[in-house]
């Protein structure tokens, strides 16, 4: 039976190690967890004021990324699936995580509650139970957002059903 495509991976991080190269092993190491990572991410990129956090609402059928058509988004949000509601700030290091309010998301990923991102967060989490698709997260950040589903979420989505022949 052929190698796995992450068993070749193993092998080629156990070269980089063998010839000291572990500047392209730790390159090679991220390429092994993607390739593992049950999870698919779709990326929406979009310049400012382009409907991307109404687009990702309608997807989840939830008021999860604040829509404003004056000012702009500060903070990247990360919307998952959790089985009840909930928001996460993150900052500069993945580790200081501060769960606030739902209803105080906006203020801390908006230009008019978080300024030039002065509360220096990386992403804000939220957690919701998408009644659309129950294994769903998705990406909403100024210039991109991204939804992936595990492979044994249900298709189609409800809100989104596929073109009729
Ligand atoms: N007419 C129309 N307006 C839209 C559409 N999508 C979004 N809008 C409006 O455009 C404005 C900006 O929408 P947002 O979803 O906040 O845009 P965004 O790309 O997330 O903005 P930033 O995160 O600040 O870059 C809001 O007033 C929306 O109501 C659309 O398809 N048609
Ligand atoms: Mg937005």
């Amino acid at each position: 039976m052929p190698p796995t495509a992450a068993e070749l991976l193993d092998l080629a991080i156990r070269a980089t190690a063998a010839y000291r190269r572990e500047d392209l092993g730790e390159r090679l190491a991220v390429a092994r967890r993607r390739l593992l990572d049950p999870e698919v991410r779709v990326l929406v990129v979009g310049e400012f004021k382009q409907g991307k956090s109404l687009l990702v609402n309608s997807l989840v059928d939830a008021p999860v990324c604040p829509v404003d058509d004056d000012l702009a988004t500060a903070v990247p949000t990360l919307v998952r699936y959790a089985p009840e509601p909930s928001v996460v700030l993150v900052g500069d290091d993945e580790h200081q995580r501060r769960q606030v309010p739902i209803d105080q998301l906006a203020q801390h990923v908006s230009e008019a509650g978080n300024p030039g991102n002065r509360e220096r967060l990386r992403y804000a989490e939220v957690g919701f139970p998408a009644p659309c698709c129950p294994a769903a997260s998705a990406w909403s950040t100024r210039r991109e957002w991204a939804a992936s589903t595990r492979p044994t979420a249900p298709a189609p989505w409800p809100c989104c059903p596929p073109p009729t022949p």
